[in-house]
Protein backbone atom coordinates (compact mmCIF):
# COMPACT_ATOMS: atom_id res chain seq x y z
CA UNK A 1 0.00 0.00 0.00
CA UNK A 2 2.07 3.53 -1.31
CA UNK A 3 2.13 5.57 1.97
CA UNK A 4 -0.38 8.79 1.11
CA UNK A 5 0.81 11.92 -0.12
CA UNK A 6 0.97 15.26 1.51
CA UNK A 7 -1.59 17.34 0.21
CA UNK A 8 -2.80 20.43 2.86
CA UNK A 9 -0.78 22.46 5.47
CA UNK A 10 -3.00 24.70 7.54
CA UNK A 11 -1.87 26.99 10.74
CA UNK A 12 -3.83 28.91 13.35
CA UNK A 13 -3.29 30.65 16.13
CA UNK A 14 -5.52 30.36 19.26
CA UNK A 15 -5.57 32.52 22.09
CA UNK A 16 -6.30 30.61 25.39
CA UNK A 17 -7.27 32.13 28.69
CA UNK A 18 -5.22 30.60 32.03
CA UNK A 19 -6.83 29.06 34.75
CA UNK A 20 -4.93 32.18 36.70
CA UNK A 21 -1.57 34.50 35.58
CA UNK A 22 1.19 32.66 35.36
CA UNK A 23 4.40 34.58 36.38
CA UNK A 24 8.12 33.89 35.25
CA UNK A 25 10.74 35.83 36.01
CA UNK A 26 10.14 38.81 33.22
CA UNK A 27 7.13 37.86 31.79
CA UNK A 28 3.48 37.47 33.13
CA UNK A 29 1.34 35.61 30.94
CA UNK A 30 -3.00 35.44 31.41
CA UNK A 31 -3.10 33.03 28.14
CA UNK A 32 -1.08 31.49 26.50
CA UNK A 33 -1.06 31.67 22.63
CA UNK A 34 -0.69 28.65 20.39
CA UNK A 35 -0.17 28.08 16.60
CA UNK A 36 -2.02 25.14 15.84
CA UNK A 37 -0.71 23.44 12.63
CA UNK A 38 -3.03 20.58 10.80
CA UNK A 39 -1.78 18.31 8.04
CA UNK A 40 -3.84 16.85 5.43
CA UNK A 41 -2.87 13.64 3.45
CA UNK A 42 -4.54 11.93 0.23
CA UNK A 43 -6.31 9.48 1.92
CA UNK A 44 -8.42 12.25 4.41
CA UNK A 45 -5.83 11.26 7.38
CA UNK A 46 -5.25 14.69 9.13
CA UNK A 47 -2.90 15.69 12.34
CA UNK A 48 -2.24 18.22 14.37
CA UNK A 49 1.15 19.88 15.92
CA UNK A 50 1.11 22.99 18.44
CA UNK A 51 3.70 25.89 18.19
CA UNK A 52 3.87 26.92 21.33
CA UNK A 53 6.75 28.97 23.75
CA UNK A 54 6.03 29.57 27.21
CA UNK A 55 3.71 32.68 26.66
CA UNK A 56 6.23 34.70 24.25
CA UNK A 57 9.25 35.79 23.04
CA UNK A 58 11.23 36.30 26.38
CA UNK A 59 12.02 32.57 26.60
CA UNK A 60 13.84 32.05 23.25
CA UNK A 61 12.51 34.33 21.14
CA UNK A 62 10.47 32.37 18.61
CA UNK A 63 6.40 33.84 19.24
CA UNK A 64 3.19 32.07 17.41
CA UNK A 65 3.51 35.05 14.84
CA UNK A 66 7.20 33.90 13.79
CA UNK A 67 6.38 30.31 13.88
CA UNK A 68 3.23 30.95 11.42
CA UNK A 69 5.13 32.27 9.54
CA UNK A 70 8.23 30.24 9.22
CA UNK A 71 5.81 27.31 8.62
CA UNK A 72 3.45 28.90 5.80
CA UNK A 73 5.89 30.69 3.99
CA UNK A 74 9.74 27.95 4.49
CA UNK A 75 8.50 25.27 5.62
CA UNK A 76 5.61 24.35 3.80
CA UNK A 77 6.43 24.62 0.59
CA UNK A 78 9.24 22.11 1.23
CA UNK A 79 7.05 19.53 2.38
CA UNK A 80 3.42 19.87 0.07
CA UNK A 81 3.57 16.99 -1.73
CA UNK A 82 5.84 14.60 -0.24
CA UNK A 83 5.19 11.08 0.91
CA UNK A 84 3.28 11.26 4.79
CA UNK A 85 6.16 8.14 5.30
CA UNK A 86 9.40 10.02 4.73
CA UNK A 87 8.98 12.43 7.87
CA UNK A 88 12.90 12.12 8.44
CA UNK A 89 13.98 12.64 4.88
CA UNK A 90 11.05 16.42 5.26
CA UNK A 91 12.61 17.53 8.17
CA UNK A 92 16.40 16.77 6.75
CA UNK A 93 15.78 18.69 3.91
CA UNK A 94 14.32 21.74 5.89
CA UNK A 95 17.72 22.69 6.90
CA UNK A 96 18.30 23.72 3.40
CA UNK A 97 15.42 26.29 3.87
CA UNK A 98 14.99 27.40 7.35
CA UNK A 99 18.04 27.42 9.87
CA UNK A 100 17.28 27.25 13.77
CA UNK A 101 13.54 28.11 13.85
CA UNK A 102 13.31 24.75 16.24
CA UNK A 103 9.67 25.70 18.01
CA UNK A 104 8.19 26.42 14.42
CA UNK A 105 9.79 23.26 13.10
CA UNK A 106 8.52 21.06 16.04
CA UNK A 107 5.17 22.52 15.42
CA UNK A 108 4.76 21.02 11.45
CA UNK A 109 7.34 17.81 12.84
CA UNK A 110 4.58 16.91 15.14
CA UNK A 111 1.68 17.24 12.76
CA UNK A 112 3.17 15.19 10.06
CA UNK A 113 4.50 12.46 12.49
CA UNK A 114 0.16 12.30 14.54
CA UNK A 115 -1.04 12.21 10.82
CA UNK A 116 0.74 9.40 9.54
CA UNK A 117 -0.27 7.34 12.47
CA UNK A 118 -3.61 8.37 12.27
CA UNK A 119 -3.43 7.37 8.62
CA UNK A 120 -1.89 3.71 9.54
CA UNK A 121 -4.47 3.76 12.63
CA UNK A 122 -1.71 3.27 15.42
CA UNK A 123 -0.28 5.31 17.92
CA UNK A 124 2.11 7.97 17.96
CA UNK A 125 4.10 6.27 19.90
CA UNK A 126 4.87 2.89 17.57
CA UNK A 127 6.41 5.63 15.39
CA UNK A 128 9.14 6.05 18.27
CA UNK A 129 9.79 2.61 18.99
CA UNK A 130 6.39 1.80 20.81
CA UNK A 131 5.34 2.50 24.24
CA UNK A 132 7.20 1.21 27.29
CA UNK A 133 4.70 2.58 30.16
CA UNK A 134 1.36 4.16 30.03
CA UNK A 135 2.05 7.16 32.91
CA UNK A 136 4.59 9.09 33.76
CA UNK A 137 4.80 11.08 37.06
CA UNK A 138 3.78 15.14 36.65
CA UNK A 139 4.88 17.52 38.51
CA UNK A 140 2.43 21.27 38.90
CA UNK A 141 4.16 24.39 38.16
CA UNK A 142 3.51 27.48 40.22
CA UNK A 143 4.17 30.98 38.57
CA UNK A 144 5.79 33.48 41.33
CA UNK A 145 2.69 33.75 43.93
CA UNK A 146 2.76 35.37 47.59
CA UNK A 147 3.05 32.58 50.02
CA UNK A 148 -0.34 32.06 51.13
CA UNK A 149 -1.42 31.83 47.50
CA UNK A 150 1.35 29.34 46.89
CA UNK A 151 0.81 27.32 49.75
CA UNK A 152 -3.02 27.15 49.39
CA UNK A 153 -2.32 25.82 45.28
CA UNK A 154 0.23 23.56 46.59
CA UNK A 155 -2.41 21.90 49.45
CA UNK A 156 -5.37 22.18 46.50
CA UNK A 157 -3.29 20.44 43.73
CA UNK A 158 -1.90 17.38 46.35
CA UNK A 159 -6.15 16.97 47.00
CA UNK A 160 -7.39 17.35 43.64
CA UNK A 161 -4.09 15.55 41.69
CA UNK A 162 -2.08 14.13 43.92
CA UNK A 163 0.72 16.02 42.66
CA UNK A 164 3.66 14.99 44.75
CA UNK A 165 6.62 17.68 43.35
CA UNK A 166 6.22 21.23 42.64
CA UNK A 167 8.22 23.65 40.40
CA UNK A 168 7.99 27.20 41.76
CA UNK A 169 8.87 30.19 38.91
CA UNK A 170 11.79 32.22 40.82
CA UNK A 171 14.18 35.21 39.33
CA UNK A 172 11.40 38.01 39.32
CA UNK A 173 12.16 40.16 42.20
CA UNK A 174 14.87 40.97 44.50
CA UNK A 175 16.79 37.41 45.19
CA UNK A 176 16.78 37.71 48.70
CA UNK A 177 13.18 38.51 49.37
CA UNK A 178 12.18 35.86 46.79
CA UNK A 179 14.67 32.99 48.24
CA UNK A 180 12.76 33.56 51.34
CA UNK A 181 9.57 33.30 49.95
CA UNK A 182 10.19 29.67 48.37
CA UNK A 183 12.36 28.51 52.01
CA UNK A 184 8.90 29.65 53.97
CA UNK A 185 6.73 27.79 51.26
CA UNK A 186 8.89 24.37 51.35
CA UNK A 187 9.03 25.04 55.09
CA UNK A 188 5.47 25.29 55.58
CA UNK A 189 5.08 22.02 53.61
CA UNK A 190 7.29 20.29 56.08
CA UNK A 191 8.48 17.27 53.56
CA UNK A 192 4.90 16.43 52.62
CA UNK A 193 6.11 17.37 48.65
CA UNK A 194 9.45 17.48 46.98
CA UNK A 195 10.41 21.43 45.43
CA UNK A 196 12.09 22.51 42.53
CA UNK A 197 12.82 25.73 41.63
CA UNK A 198 13.12 27.28 37.72
CA UNK A 199 15.00 31.10 37.47
CA UNK A 200 14.79 31.24 33.55
CA UNK A 201 18.60 31.91 32.77
CA UNK A 202 18.22 34.96 35.07
CA UNK A 203 20.36 34.73 37.60
CA UNK A 204 24.17 35.71 37.24
CA UNK A 205 26.91 33.69 39.00
CA UNK A 206 27.30 35.46 42.03
CA UNK A 207 23.68 35.96 43.06
CA UNK A 208 23.53 31.90 41.81
CA UNK A 209 26.71 31.43 44.41
CA UNK A 210 25.26 33.30 47.12
CA UNK A 211 21.30 32.18 47.16
CA UNK A 212 21.47 29.03 45.70
CA UNK A 213 22.92 27.15 48.69
CA UNK A 214 20.28 28.79 50.79
CA UNK A 215 17.76 27.27 48.79
CA UNK A 216 20.07 24.29 49.28
CA UNK A 217 19.53 24.24 52.97
CA UNK A 218 15.93 24.98 52.61
CA UNK A 219 15.62 21.55 51.05
CA UNK A 220 14.58 23.01 47.23
CA UNK A 221 16.14 19.57 45.18
CA UNK A 222 16.61 20.77 41.97
CA UNK A 223 17.87 23.67 40.19
CA UNK A 224 16.33 24.27 37.01
CA UNK A 225 18.63 26.63 34.54
CA UNK A 226 19.80 29.51 37.63
CA UNK A 227 22.48 31.29 35.09
CA UNK A 228 21.95 32.31 31.13
CA UNK A 229 22.01 29.26 28.52
CA UNK A 230 25.46 29.98 27.32
CA UNK A 231 27.51 30.38 30.16
CA UNK A 232 28.03 26.09 31.02
CA UNK A 233 31.49 27.27 32.80
CA UNK A 234 29.03 28.90 35.48
CA UNK A 235 26.31 26.33 35.66
CA UNK A 236 29.16 23.34 35.85
CA UNK A 237 30.46 25.70 38.70
CA UNK A 238 26.79 25.33 40.35
CA UNK A 239 26.64 21.68 39.68
CA UNK A 240 29.93 20.78 40.83
CA UNK A 241 29.41 23.20 44.09
CA UNK A 242 26.31 22.69 45.42
CA UNK A 243 25.25 19.37 45.51
CA UNK A 244 21.65 19.84 44.44
CA UNK A 245 20.93 18.30 40.71
CA UNK A 246 20.72 21.16 38.01
CA UNK A 247 18.55 20.34 35.03
CA UNK A 248 19.49 22.66 31.88
CA UNK A 249 16.56 23.84 29.92
CA UNK A 250 17.57 26.97 27.99
CA UNK A 251 21.23 25.53 27.81
CA UNK A 252 19.72 22.24 25.79
CA UNK A 253 18.12 23.73 22.04
CA UNK A 254 19.59 20.96 20.05
CA UNK A 255 21.74 17.83 20.26
CA UNK A 256 24.76 20.05 19.59
CA UNK A 257 23.84 21.72 22.76
CA UNK A 258 23.19 18.52 25.05
CA UNK A 259 27.08 17.35 23.41
CA UNK A 260 28.48 20.77 25.05
CA UNK A 261 26.52 20.45 27.93
CA UNK A 262 28.04 16.37 28.46
CA UNK A 263 31.69 17.78 27.69
CA UNK A 264 31.81 20.50 30.46
CA UNK A 265 29.79 18.58 32.78
CA UNK A 266 27.51 21.20 33.36
CA UNK A 267 24.28 19.55 34.54
CA UNK A 268 22.96 16.36 36.12
CA UNK A 269 19.43 16.56 34.05
CA UNK A 270 18.32 17.53 30.68
CA UNK A 271 14.86 19.06 30.48
CA UNK A 272 13.64 17.35 27.03
CA UNK A 273 10.86 19.67 25.03
CA UNK A 274 9.63 18.20 21.99
CA UNK A 275 9.02 22.13 21.23
CA UNK A 276 12.85 23.95 21.88
CA UNK A 277 14.43 20.57 20.47
CA UNK A 278 12.31 21.09 17.27
CA UNK A 279 10.55 17.67 17.00
CA UNK A 280 10.16 14.07 18.14
CA UNK A 281 13.36 12.91 15.82
CA UNK A 282 15.40 15.56 17.31
CA UNK A 283 14.25 15.00 21.38
CA UNK A 284 14.91 11.27 20.44
CA UNK A 285 18.74 12.23 19.18
CA UNK A 286 18.88 14.83 22.58
CA UNK A 287 18.08 12.11 24.98
CA UNK A 288 20.28 9.44 23.24
CA UNK A 289 23.11 12.07 24.24
CA UNK A 290 22.19 12.37 27.57
CA UNK A 291 21.41 9.29 28.62
CA UNK A 292 24.83 7.79 26.90
CA UNK A 293 26.46 10.12 29.84
CA UNK A 294 25.08 9.46 32.66
CA UNK A 295 22.54 12.37 32.65
CA UNK A 296 18.65 11.93 33.49
CA UNK A 297 15.79 13.02 31.45
CA UNK A 298 12.77 15.38 32.36
CA UNK A 299 9.78 15.36 30.17
CA UNK A 300 9.42 18.91 30.28
CA UNK A 301 7.09 21.54 28.97
CA UNK A 302 6.43 25.22 27.18
CA UNK A 303 3.06 24.72 28.21
CA UNK A 304 1.42 23.33 25.27
CA UNK A 305 -2.10 22.42 25.11
CA UNK A 306 -3.69 18.78 24.18
CA UNK A 307 -2.07 17.93 21.25
CA UNK A 308 1.60 19.02 22.15
CA UNK A 309 1.25 17.64 25.50
CA UNK A 310 -0.22 14.52 23.93
CA UNK A 311 2.89 14.04 21.63
CA UNK A 312 4.92 14.67 24.04
CA UNK A 313 3.53 11.81 26.48
CA UNK A 314 3.89 9.29 23.18
CA UNK A 315 7.63 10.67 23.05
CA UNK A 316 8.39 10.27 26.82
CA UNK A 317 6.33 7.00 27.21
CA UNK A 318 8.88 5.33 24.20
CA UNK A 319 11.75 6.81 25.23
CA UNK A 320 13.12 4.68 28.48
CA UNK A 321 15.81 7.98 28.95
CA UNK A 322 12.93 10.13 30.63
CA UNK A 323 13.72 9.00 34.17
CA UNK A 324 13.33 12.45 35.31
CA UNK A 325 9.05 12.42 35.39
CA UNK A 326 7.84 15.28 33.67
CA UNK A 327 5.80 18.56 34.04
CA UNK A 328 3.26 17.60 31.11
CA UNK A 329 0.34 19.98 33.11
CA UNK A 330 -0.04 22.08 30.72
CA UNK A 331 -3.64 21.39 29.34
CA UNK A 332 -4.47 21.85 33.37
CA UNK A 333 -3.68 25.12 32.99
CA UNK A 334 -5.70 26.22 30.14
CA UNK A 335 -9.29 27.68 31.17
CA UNK A 336 -11.09 25.38 28.59
CA UNK A 337 -10.06 22.79 25.95
CA UNK A 338 -10.27 22.16 22.75
CA UNK A 339 -10.17 18.66 22.15
CA UNK A 340 -12.97 16.14 22.55
CA UNK A 341 -11.21 13.87 24.88
CA UNK A 342 -9.27 15.62 27.56
CA UNK A 343 -5.14 14.04 28.90
CA UNK A 344 -6.06 12.20 31.76
CA UNK A 345 -4.66 13.53 35.16
CA UNK A 346 -4.69 11.78 38.43
CA UNK A 347 -2.53 10.43 41.38
CA UNK A 348 0.36 12.75 40.74
CA UNK A 349 0.59 10.93 37.51
CA UNK A 350 -0.11 11.95 33.36
CA UNK A 351 -1.79 9.01 31.26
CA UNK A 352 -1.10 8.78 27.70
CA UNK A 353 -3.72 9.10 25.59
CA UNK A 354 -4.91 5.64 23.55
CA UNK A 355 -6.07 5.83 19.96
CA UNK A 356 -4.39 6.40 16.67
CA UNK A 357 -1.88 9.34 16.85
CA UNK A 358 -1.77 11.56 19.52
CA UNK A 359 -5.19 9.91 20.82
CA UNK A 360 -6.80 13.54 21.49
CA UNK A 361 -9.09 14.52 18.78
CA UNK A 362 -10.40 18.35 18.02
CA UNK A 363 -13.23 20.10 19.20
CA UNK A 364 -14.08 22.40 15.75
CA UNK A 365 -16.26 24.63 17.83
CA UNK A 366 -13.78 25.24 21.02
CA UNK A 367 -10.48 25.52 18.50
CA UNK A 368 -13.14 28.25 16.07
CA UNK A 369 -14.12 30.12 19.59
CA UNK A 370 -10.09 30.67 20.46
CA UNK A 371 -9.10 31.27 17.49
CA UNK A 372 -7.55 35.07 16.51
CA UNK A 373 -9.25 37.11 14.39
C1 LIG B 1 10.19 26.54 31.53
O1 LIG B 1 11.07 27.38 31.44
O2 LIG B 1 10.44 25.49 32.10
C2 LIG B 1 7.55 25.01 32.11
C3 LIG B 1 6.78 25.11 33.21
C4 LIG B 1 6.64 26.47 33.53
O3 LIG B 1 6.01 26.96 34.48
O4 LIG B 1 7.34 27.20 32.63
C5 LIG B 1 7.66 26.33 31.53
C6 LIG B 1 8.86 26.79 30.83
MG1 LIG C 1 12.62 25.94 32.44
Amino acid sequence: MPAPIIEAIETRILDVPLIRPHKFATFTANEQPILLVQVKLSDGATGFGEGVVPGGAWWGGETVETMQAIVEKYLTPATIGRKASEISGIVHDWERHVANMRFAKAALEIALFDAYARSLNIPLADLLGGKFRDSLDCTWALGVLPLEQAVAEVEERIASHGHQSFKLKMGSGDPATDVSRIAELVDALEGRVSFRIDINARWDRLTSLRFLPVLAEAGVELFEQPTPADDLDTLREITQRIGVPVMADESVCSPADALAVVKKQAADVVAIKTTKLGGLIESKKTAAIAETAGLACHGATSLEGPFGTAASLHFCASTPAVTYGTELFGPMLLKETYVENDIEYRDGKVFVPEGPGTGVNPDWDQIDKFTRK
